[in-house]
């Protein structure tokens, strides 16, 4: 019948929860229309009639923040424990946010707890972005751009359904270019060809359509002229989303509301912005954070973790911070640590601080519950405070992990809080490390569900239950009926990094009274606020080095900007080449950090021959000289929420070549980085966006004849000791001086790259401040300058605002791209520059400006 005449590639499956006979499915109201390919995996055989009976809407009334309407049901779906009626909010937040709730009236259901901790809510919103109009019966809402009148969602194409453990709803797509819904091993662009993607946060090495360590239910859609609008369904249940040609979108989640912020952009950035003003801005990271990080599991005593520092700083490559993994525990006991072979711990760590350097450690959330009573305090003293999560019946549960029979704690609960602060400062009053790196966090656990299995409940088996990893949400981790203070495990299983991540960052808060340094391998939304992230056990090879990119991109998009993939990988054993280029790849990732697991070669610079440990040192020494510029971008996004690590279609959003680039990727908006992604490669294929770019590196620079007004893909030579990094004209780049630690190169000399424009100007800015204090820019004890280069009547004139002061600061050599013609003379604070050196080939101008103090500068 007509009911039944959709178009393949819109046609939304019916039969999600299981798989349906034609009677079956017709007996649901829906249509059977077999294809000539299987109904798995492909377009549904079974699907829903154009008119499906649904909610009906009632009268919209308005509210103190927006408008109200009482959802029904006529008739039951056919699935277990409809919620019959429903309330809708629709809330305009702002001028390019829409807020949209669907809750039970009658019974409070599980909400998401510390995400949106922010003012949400606003006033009287005059003319925006959106404009929503409702469909009554069945229930479907439409979301159009105003400007243009674009749909961007349109839910009427589905039937919503919200039962106790399953809700769905459907939505037409405005493009098929769709970034988000990780943590998932993909492109920084989706596959809509029916494809889905399942959020439930799992301990499982990156690999195609598995689902990762943590879970964002956020995207962003292109809209194909350089706008865009993002979309975060503010829900922590296990859920998967369905995506198909149309284009459109199915969201299934078992449990929770249906909580939608929908974000206008109109630009990718802005889009990026809105959420981020939704669950929380980035943290300000210390400043050594963004140093180099050198870890790896076995080094198995404080000896040959000396040793290690000892032959990096023999190779004279930069490195700030050491980290020790489990090896150092008693019998792989969180808060210990081994008498024998880290016996002077305490020692060691006080050793790396007197080098200028940090020290991190590991940090596991499974407390052992099987050392004899009273001879391991975090258990004795966590049970008699009762933080651990229970089995449904009440009793600790009981998983296994590193250390053998585990409880774990619940971190929802104040008390198990207060217990973590305990704990934590008790260790660090013997080791004073610098910051935490809590792994297993999903959390991990060795055994299914707990150590006497989990009970038959509607929880460990609901009606539906998205394509996880193992098939059921306990495998890998607990038992989802599980009780936590707050709610079910069930509910809150997606948000336990989040709640650990929260909990030790307010621990170091305390103890330490400088700015918290976490590394968390789970995530969920606002994670940024507290932590950083790397994206776990990536393997040794050239196609993970190549999907790091993406993955590193997307968390930027999801809040937490301070990202990276271990560097030279972690599973399995690298190659020099490959390390090599892992190591280029990674000077560029916003934390920087190479760590390799137990039986494999190692991987550290030194071990390398002389060429590579040269090439390995030109580039980390290349990010070192780049950490003022990227200190500042990190300041940018933490106080007005942009990103660090940028896709190009960021910046670049009406270049359609820009859409889904991820083998290239911006620093903000003005270095564009190009790395070599294939074994034996010696060139790269490039992709510059329109206008000028120059070639950085540390010997030769010089400027391309490119077109300006075009963008176009170069062949650039890329030779084992090269990256190819390009700086946009316009910009003016601070760096300064390397060494081998921050703590030795914040004192060194400031430097300038210059990148003139084809109209001759440049500007860029830094941001300075003593990198670790707390709330800098919220007290003011920061610097800010603006630098502004300008040619007139033949004279580049450089001039610096500063706001602030930077006594003792030194501006060294300067560096102008793109001088036309060769200077006749330069001069600094009024002083002729003697020594300064120009190139008519490159047209870049050396020393062009020379030991300046920057705050006399005229
Ligand atoms: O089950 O602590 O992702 O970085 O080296 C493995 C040992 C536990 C997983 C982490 C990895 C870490 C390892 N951990």
């Amino acid at each position: 019948s007509d009911q039944c005449g959709i178009a393949v590639e819109s046609r939304i499956d019916c039969g999600r929860d299981r798989s349906l006979s034609r009677a079956d499915c017709e007996g649901r109201g829906c249509c059977y229309v077999p294809l000539p390919q299987s109904g798995l995996g492909g377009p549904p055989w079974c699907f829903y009639p154009v008119c499906y009976p649904g909610y009906k809407m009632g009268p919209l009334l308005p509210t103190e923040k927006g408008q109200r309407a009482t959802l029904a049901r006529s008739a039951p779906s056919y699935l277990p424990r409809d919620i019959p009626t429903l309330q809708l909010d629709a809330m305009p937040e702002t001028l390019g946010r829409l807020h949209l709730t669907l809750k039970d009236p009658a019974s409070p259901r599980y909400e998401v707890p510390f995400v949106t901790s922010q003012s949400r809510g606003h006033k009287d919103i005059q003319n925006p972005l959106y404009d929503v109009n409702f469909q009554p019966d069945p229930f479907g809402f439409i979301v159009r751009r105003k400007s243009n009148g674009r749909v961007l969602l349109n839910t009427t194409i589905g039937p919503l359904l919200f039962a106790d453990q399953y809700l769905q709803l459907s939505t037409s797509m405005a493009s098929s270019v769709i970034s988000g819904l990780g943590e998932h091993y993909t492109p920084i662009t989706l596959d809509i060809n029916w494809s889905s993607v399942s959020l439930w946060n799992r301990d499982m090495a990156p690999h195609r359509s598995a689902n990762l360590y943590g879970s964002h239910p956020f995207f962003l859609v292109q809209e194909g002229d350089g706008l865009a609008h993002g979309v975060f369904l503010l829900n922590s249940n296990a859920m998967e989303v369905f995506l198909q040609p149309a284009p459109a979108l199915t969201w299934v989640t078992v449990g929770g509301i249906l909580d939608f912020y929908i974000f206008l952009g109109p630009s990718p950035q802005s889009v990026v912005q809105q959420y981020h003003e939704v669950i929380g801005n980035p943290m300000m990271p210390p400043y050594w954070s963004l140093g180099f990080h050198l870890c790896r599991w076995g080094y198995t005593s404080t000896n040959i973790t000396r040793t290690v520092v000892q032959l990096m700083r023999q190779a004279k490559i930069p490195l700030d911070v050491q980290w020790n993994d489990l090896d150092y525990a008693d019998q792989r006991r969180v808060f210990t640590f081994d008498p024998q072979r880290f016996g002077d711990l305490p020692q060691m760590v006080e050793e790396f601080h007197q080098l200028g350097m940090k020290y991190v450690l590991i940090l596991d959330p499974g407390i052992s519950s099987a050392s004899p009573p009273g001879s391991y305090k975090p258990f004795d003293d966590g049970l008699k405070r009762g933080v651990f999560i229970k089995n449904s019946t009440g009793q600790i549960l009981i998983g296994k992990v590193w250390p053998g029979p585990t409880a774990f704690p619940d971190f929802t609960n104040p008390t198990t809080q207060d217990w973590w602060m305990d704990c934590i400062r008790v260790f660090h009053s013997k080791v004073p490390v610098d910051g935490l790196w809590i792994d297993m966090n999903e959390p991990s656990n060795f055994v299914q569900g707990s150590v006497d299995g989990c009970p038959d409940s509607d929880l460990e088996k609901p009606p539906y239950t998205p394509g996880v990893i193992g098939g059921q949400l306990n495998s890998g981790t607990l038992c989802v009926s599980a009780q936590q203070y707050l709610s079910d495990h069930y509910n809150l299983h997606n948000l336990y990094g989040l709640t650990e991540a929260i909990a030790t960052h307010r621990v170091l808060l305390k103890v330490k009274s400088t700015r918290p340094f976490v590394l968390s391998r789970s995530s969920f939304p606002g994670m940024g606020r507290f932590s950083a992230h790397w994206t776990g056990d990536v393997r040794s090879d050239w196609e993970q080095l190549r999907f790091s990119i993406p993955g590193v991109l997307l968390f930027g998009l999801y809040g937490i900007p301070l990202v990276g993939a271990d560097v030279c990988g972690f599973g399995g054993d690298t190659t020099e080449e490959l390390c090599v280029r892992w190591t280029q790849l990674g000077a560029f990732y916003p934390f920087m950090r190479n760590h390799n697991d137990r039986p494999n070669a190692p991987q550290e610079p030194y071990v390398f021959s002389q060429q590579a440990q040269d090439a390995m040192r030109t580039a980390i020494t290349l990010r070192y000289s780049l950490l003022p510029f990227l200190y500042t971008l990190f300041h940018h996004t933490h106080f007005s929420s942009s990103t660090v690590a940028r896709p190009l279609f960021l910046e670049f959003p009406t270049d359609p070549n820009c859409q889904s680039i991820d083998r290239q990727f911006l620093w903000g908006s003005s270095l564009l980085i190009s790395p070599v992604l294939e074994e034996g490669a010696v060139q790269v294929t490039a992709y510059l966006p329109p206008g000028t770019w120059y070639i950085v590196d540390t010997v030769t620079i010089f400027h391309p004849p490119f077109d300006p007004l075009k963008g176009q893909y170069i062949l650039f030579p890329a030779p084992l000791d090269t990256i190819n990094v390009h700086v946009r004209e316009g910009s003016i780049i601070p760096q300064q001086v390397p060494a081998l630690t921050t703590t030795a190169s914040r004192r060194n000399p400031f430097t300038l790259i210059v990148a003139l424009s084809v109209g001759n100007w440049a500007k860029g800015e830094l941001f300075w401040d003593d990198g670790e204090s707390l709330d800098t820019f919220e007290h003011g004890h920061y610097s800010y300058v603006l630098f502004f280069a300008q040619e007139v009547q033949n004279r580049v004139n450089l001039t610096v605002k500063l706001n602030g002061s930077l006594d003792g600061l030194v501006l060294g050599e300067v560096r102008v791209f793109g001088v036309q013609a060769s200077p006749t003379a330069v001069w600094a604070n009024g002083q002729k520059v003697h020594d300064f050196s120009y190139s008519p080939d490159t047209k870049v101008c050396n020393k062009c400006l020379c030991f300046i103090l920057i705050f006399k500068m005229c």
